[in-house]
């Protein structure tokens, strides 16, 4: 349980973390080579593999790729149950918490047990919330499940609750990969007062300043994406801009 260790410390500790999320899809090894370059160069503590549809089938080669290339651990967020790799360093087993699709709940997990627990990965109980993120993204109409509204802080946190106590090891809130509207720093901050396992930070984060108020506000992992396909530069700036809450400002 390596990284988990890892992440509920750095949670004691303040200190945030920031992830990169690759979606397999949409990179070729070119651009893959650029991001690594650019992450190893930025201090980026992890890199997040996965999307809600993979189309092409290069997942275990993209994973191989970067693993042959650094050392930054690799996550999988898988987007449906055939994207796990054994190449990957641990996998974040999501149960959507925020639904109330029984498929995504438990049903594919019963279905794809026996090959996840095969692949030896280290895994990672994870509470996966979708967030309203101001209009249909790809996550909220692939579950089939009404995400939570935006404005709903007490929903989230009691959902965030109700997660921890389950059993689940991270919290993740997600307002969908390109949401236009990110998860606001009050229901972080909510939610993040009222549990003790890590948060994870993402959709629809395009700027520093965003990732620097969702830290301060509680977030323990900032997750970005899309902004850093169009404009890979981003990742120095986002990671300088999380780094700045440390151990000294505390939470
Ligand atoms: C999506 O949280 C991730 O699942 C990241 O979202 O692509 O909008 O950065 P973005």
């Amino acid at each position: 349980h390596k990284l988990y260790h890892q992440l509920a410390e750095r949670r004691q500790l303040g200190r945030k973390s920031f992830a990169v999320l690759i979606d397999p899809d949409k990179v070729d090894i070119p651009q893959l080579d650029k991001l690594i370059a650019l992450a190893v160069n930025s201090g980026v503590d992890y890199f997040f593999v996965g999307g809600s549809l993979v189309i092409t089938n290069h997942l275990d080669e993209c994973i191989q790729h970067i693993k042959a290339s650094c050392d930054i651990p690799v996550l999988l967020f898988p987007g449906s149950p055939s994207q796990v790799s054994r190449y990957a360093d641990a996998l974040l087993y999501l149960s959507l918490i925020s639904g109330r699709n029984p498929e995504l709940l438990i049903g594919q997990h019963v279905l794809s047990a026996p090959m996840v627990k095969k692949s030896g990965l280290e895994i990672i109980p994870t509470g996966y919330m979708v967030i309203d993120g101001g209009a249909p993204t790809t996550v909220s109409y692939i579950s089939n499940a009404t995400p939570i509204p935006s404005d709903k802080n007490d929903i989230a946190l009691c959902t965030a609750m109700a997660g921890e106590m389950l059993g689940m090891k991270l919290i993740y809130m997600d307002a969908g990969s390109g949401a236009k509207r990110p998860i606001s720093e009050t229901m972080i901050e909510r939610v993040s007062a009222h549990i003790d396992c890590p948060l994870i930070i993402g959709g629809g984060i395009v700027n520093p300043e965003k990732a620097y108020l969702n830290c301060k506000a509680g977030a323990d992992v900032i997750v970005v994406g899309n902004a850093i396909e169009k404009d890979p530069s981003l990742i120095k700036e986002m990671s300088a801009a999380i780094r700045q809450v440390g151990v000294v400002e505390g939470r």
